[in-house]
């Protein structure tokens, strides 16, 4: 193999700019050569995990099937970039020992739920306060934050090229580019 691969796990809130710095990061390693596959909720929970909800049993199947995969781009040689709020110690220690402790990197997207819900970019939020979205995470349902993640990634008051730029320095000596 030419590269040695990855799972770069993303964790954090609905809207704390997991999927954003991630695409980030992904076109960073792209220009190196390195290939990339990005898993987030856009092409899992519609496809793969289509008949998952969010109940903590669904999430934890949710994220069981994920870590599945992602050792399979591991296999493979793939970078695998993975945007998701697991937001359980146990729902993500469950990851790493599917995946193997020593390919798997914890990014913690530590935005604070108060900024989270004040960019409320999808209106989740609202609805979420109006009811209309149960067990909806940091409201009705919990979140428990990295102890100690790889990197803990403050996003406040940064720009997103600089919380990128950040993530690149710390994953690219990684991978020995
Ligand atoms: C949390 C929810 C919920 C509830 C829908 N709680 O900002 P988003 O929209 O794109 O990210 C959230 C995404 C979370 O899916 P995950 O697969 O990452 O969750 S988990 O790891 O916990 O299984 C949000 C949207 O789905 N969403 N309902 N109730 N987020």
């Amino acid at each position: 193999l030419q590269q040695k691969s990855i799972v770069i796990w993303f964790t954090g809130l609905s809207g704390s700019g997991k999927t954003t710095i991630a695409i980030g990061l992904e076109r960073e390693l792209n220009k190196k050569r390195i290939l990339t596959q990005i898993l987030d909720g856009d092409n899992v929970r519609t496809g793969i995990n289509n008949n998952l909800g969010f109940s903590e049993e669904d999430r934890t199947e949710n994220i069981r099937r994920i870590a599945e995969v992602s050792k399979l781009f591991l296999n493979a040689g793939i970078v695998t970039i993975n945007c998701f709020v697991s937001p359980t110690v146990e729902i993500r220690e469950k990851a790493k020992q599917i995946i193997g402790e020593e390919d798997f990197l914890e990014i913690f997207v530590n935005t604070p739920f108060e900024v989270c819900e004040q960019r409320d970019v999808k209106g989740l939020y609202k609805k979420a306060r109006a009811g209309e979205i149960k067990n909806f995470t940091g409201l009705d349902a919990p979140f428990e934050a990295p102890t100690n993640p790889f990197l803990d990634l403050k996003t406040e008051g940064k720009t997103v090229d600089e919380t990128i730029d950040e993530v690149v320095a710390k994953i690219l000596p990684i991978l020995s580019v």
